[in-house]
């Protein structure tokens, strides 16, 4: 067989409707302002959420693409009780490490105006947390991945914006490191834990960061 043996490329139509330049900009105005409203969020209530919608998201982010299209992820959609509590405990053990000297003071400055600390009761409070872990390999280790991290934060992000779009508020939660979470939720050697992610309704009242984003002109070059 040649190195480059095209006998696998199949193609199919693109299903593809152009937009006209009014409603382009419409339409993406709109997804604007609904980006600019996600916020991440500590406080949650506990009240449950549709669990439908909740699989509506993590099917939408398994359409993100990925290298070589393996989709190198796994989505861990966590609702049991006793579950939440022990990924809770186990956090709070490296967040207490930490903030107690592990992580260096510059860093805790910078984390000043997030309120963040080592208590995170939003891991039981949260109906949902998912966790999403990223595919070393695939089920042999010569079935290689590429761009894994790239690909897991693809889909990730069209998590979170899926989520936001369907109502429900999130938090990105990183507890360093993130071990733990193979550990108590038995996954095979070939996947880590990318992201800890609480998902649910805001507590009454919650309030966020008095924190705001760049500016356009902040972010962009054009040439
Ligand atoms: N993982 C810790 C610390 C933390 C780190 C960063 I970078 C943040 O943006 C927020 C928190 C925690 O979750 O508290």
């Amino acid at each position: 067989m040649p190195d480059n043996d095209n006998s696998q490329f199949k193609t199919k139509r693109l299903k593809f409707t152009r937009l006209d330049p009014d409603r382009m900009r419409e339409e993406s105005e709109s997804f604007l302002e609904t980006m600019r409203r996600r916020r991440s969020v500590r406080m949650f209530s506990g009240d449950p959420v549709p669990r439908e919608a909740i699989l509506n998201c993590i099917e939408a982010a398994a359409q993100a693409p990925s290298g070589a299209n393996k989709q190198p992820w796994t989505f861990v959609l966590i609702t049991d009780p006793e579950l939440k509590h022990k990924i809770r405990e186990s956090a709070e053990v490296e967040e207490r490490a930490h903030y107690g000297g592990r992580a260096p003071e510059s860093w805790l400055a910078d984390l000043a105006p997030l309120g963040t600390d080592a208590n995170k009761p939003f891991l039981e409070i949260a109906p949902a947390l998912i966790v999403v872990f990223a595919q070393k390999y695939g089920q042999q280790k010569d079935d290689l991945h590429y761009y894994v991290n790239e690909s897991v934060g693809i889909a990730t992000g069209f998590l979170l914006a899926a989520l936001h779009h369907a109502g429900l508020v999130t938090l990105t939660h990183t507890p360093s490191p993130m071990k733990f979470l193979a550990e108590i939720l038995e996954r095979p050697e070939n996947e880590r834990a990318y992201l800890l992610i609480p998902v649910g309704y805001p507590a009454e009242g919650c309030e966020v960061p008095d924190i705001d984003r760049k500016s356009l002109d902040e972010v962009l070059i054009e040439k």
